[in-house]
């Protein structure tokens, strides 16, 4: 029944400061630090565990990955056939927002132009558009996918959607499938990447699908946003459109290999904007309890809430 942590890039001491009090009745350890009874531990909380964990810790009886991903999990081929849940909540979903508005209104309001200029003294006013002309494409219309669809919507912009399966949300315009992605691309001035990293999303932003958006658009060119994740992009095919001029601008937090090597061609762009996997973090305060509450409903034999689909990978 105790709680075991493992986790990379975390602030495990605040985690288990904040659930231990919540779970007065089981240990909650720290892999690193050593668990002191192996047989006891139930309950593995990962972000990109040790992969000895598996072995070592032998009656576990669920896993819950610290974040919304749970490629760090999927593709260790020690993980056991066990629930998985990640987390869903309306803090992340909004610190993930935040970071996509943001993103997709430095573009719009030509923030990069503004800060050369001023960097040269220079003062030249270029013509603004409305929201209203700009139609933005959200690759994966999952929990944070809509959040930030609903939020440019609420800002004027026109915003679709592309996911596996069709959704039906007000103001936001769907499309699913391989079949229809063509027809999304076509019709995108900014596209924002929100899908997970699975066998089927892998490099599907490429030389292929960039090709595929719109050159009308009122920004001058096309525009590429990814908090998702980089294994869904191919980073050679971005470099080359950034080069010549097929994407207008990009913003991208995340890489298929993390930290962003030194020799990558993107750090060079300077209408191409880098942060290091930043957008969202999980924060203890906010998710604490949303932990303690899947512990609480899977001892009481509970459906669990946010199971990922181990096949479909997400
Ligand atoms: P969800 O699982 O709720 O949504 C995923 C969306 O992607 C769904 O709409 C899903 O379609 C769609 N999708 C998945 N596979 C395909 C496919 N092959 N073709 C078309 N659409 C597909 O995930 P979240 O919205 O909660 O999170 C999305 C991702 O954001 C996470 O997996 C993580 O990688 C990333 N993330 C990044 C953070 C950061 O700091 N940069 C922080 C948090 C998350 P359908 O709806 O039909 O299932
Ligand atoms: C997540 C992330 O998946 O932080 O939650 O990347």
């Amino acid at each position: 029944m105790n709680v075991i942590l493992s986790l990379k890039n975390f602030n495990q001491a605040e985690w288990i400061d904040r659930l231990q009090p919540l779970l007065p009745n089981r240990k909650v350890e720290g892999w690193d630090e050593g668990v002191s009874e192996p047989d006891q531990a139930s309950f593995l909380l990962a972000w990109k565990p040790d992969p000895a964990v598996f072995s070592k810790l032998p009656n576990l009886k669920m896993i819950i990955s610290l974040g919304a991903g749970v490629d760090h999990l999927m593709s260790l081929p020690e993980l056991p056939n066990l629930p998985l849940v990640r987390i869903i909540d309306p803090d992340l979903t909004s610190r993930m927002t935040e970071w996509v508005v943001f993103q997709t209104l430095l573009h719009h309001r030509q923030h990069l132009t503004y800060a050369t200029q001023q960097k040269a003294h220079y003062w030249k006013q270029h013509r603004q558009w409305a929201a209203k002309d700009v139609r933005v494409g959200i690759l994966g219309l999952g929990e944070i996918g809509l959040g930030a669809a609903k939020a440019l919507k609420s800002l004027g912009f026109q915003v679709a959607g592309w996911s596996r399966s069709a959704k039906d949300t007000a103001g936001i315009e769907s499309f699913h499938g391989q079949d229809q992605l063509p027809g999304f691309l076509k019709q995108t001035d900014i596209l924002i990447n929100l899908l997970p990293s699975t066998p089927a999303t892998h490099k599907l932003v490429n030389a292929k699908t960039l090709a595929m958006l719109s050159q009308s658009g009122p920004l001058g060119g096309p525009v590429y946003i990814n908090a998702g994740r980089g294994a869904s992009q191919d980073e050679a095919a971005i470099d080359d459109a950034l080069t010549s001029g097929l994407l207008k601008g990009a913003s991208i937090d995340v890489f298929a290999v993390e930290p962003l090597p030194e020799t990558s061609p993107l750090w060079k762009h300077e209408n191409c904007i880098i942060t290091p996997h930043v957008a969202a973090e999980s924060n203890p305060a906010a998710i604490s309890k949303y932990v303690v509450e899947q512990i609480e409903s899977f001892e009481r034999g509970e459906a669990m809430k946010n199971l990922v689909d181990l096949e479909a990978g997400y």
